[in-house]
């Protein structure tokens, strides 16, 4: 019975583990830009560690059950609540403590990056939302202005794109999913938001606030060139 329960354990963890590496490198295979690779990061170490907790609680409860389940020519097992194990105590305090800490200080770098307008940027995009289509207008430094008057616009990889976020009837909320881009756009208020995104390829755009009826037709395309 033991061997058939770590047998058990070390499949699950097998397959577990290896499915992780392979969502591991197709996720880092889609890495789209800069901020995605950060929060793709994050999220794998997030993963990697909350998967490794279930695994190991998964198979301590298991051996349990089985070495102290009540059996023929055993004796029920004696427990004093007056005589706590400080240690065990100190250690399932301080190491979910040590791992949190890890984590909450990971999360704040890639806050910290994501979050941090860039001083310079290439590209300045001014994104608007109407009932219900995007518009854009893509602004370069050169003095150059490119107008996308519905759906989707056109930038170059490998640029830093500093995007003013607006709304010109009611709230909706701009959504580029592959390239981490996120922000409410927000009738009389002006939101800014940066990416850099690093792969050529179409992107999709979308509205995450219920805007209205026509809600679901307001997704468009990021062209990125090479
Ligand atoms: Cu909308």
């Amino acid at each position: 019975m033991m061997r058939s329960a770590r047998r058990f354990g070390l499949l699950t963890t097998g397959t577990l583990v290896s499915l992780l590496v392979s969502a591991a490198s197709a996720s880092a295979a889609a890495n789209d830009s800069t901020g995605m690779q950060q929060i793709s990061n994050l999220f794998w170490v997030v993963a990697i560690i909350g998967v490794a907790i279930g695994v190991f609680v998964g198979i301590v409860m298991v051996f349990t059950i089985l070495k102290f389940r009540m059996r023929k020519g055993h004796q029920k097992a004696t427990y004093d609540p007056n005589r706590p194990s400080h240690k065990l105590e100190a250690a399932w305090t301080i190491i979910p403590a040590i791992i949190l800490l890890v984590i909450g200080m990971l999360a704040f770098q890639t806050l910290a990056y994501t979050d941090t307008l860039p001083q310079h940027p290439d590209v300045y995009v001014a994104a608007i939302g109407h009932q219900w289509f995007w518009e854009f207008w893509v602004n370069y430094t050169n003095g150059t202005h490119i107008h996308y008057p519905s759906g989707g616009f056109t930038v170059p990889s490998n640029v830093t794109i500093l995007m003013n976020v607006t709304s010109v009837d009611v709230d909706h909320s701009l959504f580029i999913p592959a390239l981490g881009v996120h922000m409410d756009a927000i009738p009389g208020h002006l939101n800014q938001v940066w990416f850099k995104p690093t792969m050529p390829g179409d992107f999709h755009i979308e509205c995450t606030q219920f805007c209205g009826i026509n809600h679901y037709q307001m997704v468009g395309t990021l062209v990125v060139t090479p």
